[in-house]
């Protein structure tokens, strides 16, 4: 599909499936270099989750791991991060310069319970760092999530609910009127694709984890990007918004610690660009 379509589509829909970002020949390594990342990291990700979880704040969902910046503890992936096929998506909708704001990894196992309706950040009501309501209806952040293994309605496609990237809230906060955060939606729709594919979508479109009902893990990676003119500090574990609006007020927020440095230098050259404004010092 050209970009112009991609493009015409994410507006409409708030969201389509790129094929074929890592090839199928690739995408089983990465995938096991991604998980054994998780579980190296499994003790210190749950201890973090669980005490964002004693200060009363809302975060993941049962039986899902997580690694925050996973590109810290594996480059796998790396090459893709800059691939043609979704930089022209990103350069068409953000111009030059844009950035990564998030590197993350899920993995839904076996037996997951259902998440909450949210938008990914800046949208999301339950972080202390988020667009107040009404929103503005432009696309300002594109979230993806990478299968690294098939996503389909048994082992926990994504719920998605296409065109509520339009609406000017979303259900994070609990507060939308006859709008249960954690139940199904009636327009709700499961994502599927192959493994090496891409969902990308605006960051306002209502998205929840959904369960995994087969006896496999489901993988992904959590990738977004952001227009240069989108302040990432709140999220930047160390800056100065982060300090002033998640540490000091007690909050949760999406947050991350910034790149290596040895991690960053070794990245593929058009890769660094992405990443440029998010590197220890
Ligand atoms: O892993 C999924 O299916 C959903 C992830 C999610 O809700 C998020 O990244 O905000």
């Amino acid at each position: 599909m050209s970009v112009s379509s991609i493009v015409s589509q994410l507006h409409r829909d708030g969201f389509y499936v790129v094929d074929g970002v890592i090839p199928e020949t690739d995408v089983a390594h990465v995938r096991e270099d991604v998980v054994a990342a998780q579980v190296r990291c499994n003790a210190a990700s749950e201890a973090a989750r669980a005490a964002t979880r004693a200060k009363g704040h809302r975060v993941g969902a049962d039986g899902v791991g997580s690694l925050r910046q996973v590109i810290n503890e594996t480059q796998v992936f790396a090459p893709y991060v800059a691939s043609r096929k979704l930089m022209k998506v990103v350069d068409a909708l953000f111009g030059p310069h844009a950035r990564v704001s998030c590197t993350d990894c899920v993995i839904n196992y076996p037996g997951n319970e259902r998440g909450y309706w949210h938008s990914d950040w800046p949208y999301n009501a339950t972080n202390a760092s988020h667009i107040p309501t009404p929103y503005p209806d432009a696309l300002m952040h594109l979230s993806s999530i990478w299968m690294l293994t098939d996503f389909n309605d048994q082992n926990g496609g994504t719920f998605i609910v296409p065109g509520s990237h339009r609406a000017d809230n979303n259900p994070s906060a609990g507060l939308m009127e006859d709008i249960d955060r954690d139940a199904p939606y009636p327009t709700e729709i499961q994502v599927k694709g192959s493994a090496g594919s891409v969902l990308i979508y605006d960051s306002r479109m209502w998205h929840s984890v959904a369960p995994n009902l087969s006896d496999e893990a489901r993988v992904a990676l959590i990738i977004r990007y952001a227009p240069w003119w989108l302040n990432l500090n709140p999220s930047h574990i160390g800056k100065p918004e982060h300090e002033m609006m998640v540490v000091e007020t007690g909050g949760k927020n999406y947050e991350s610690q910034p790149l290596k440095r040895d991690v960053f230098e070794s990245l593929p050259e058009e890769v660094k660009p992405l990443y440029r404004h998010w590197v220890e010092s």
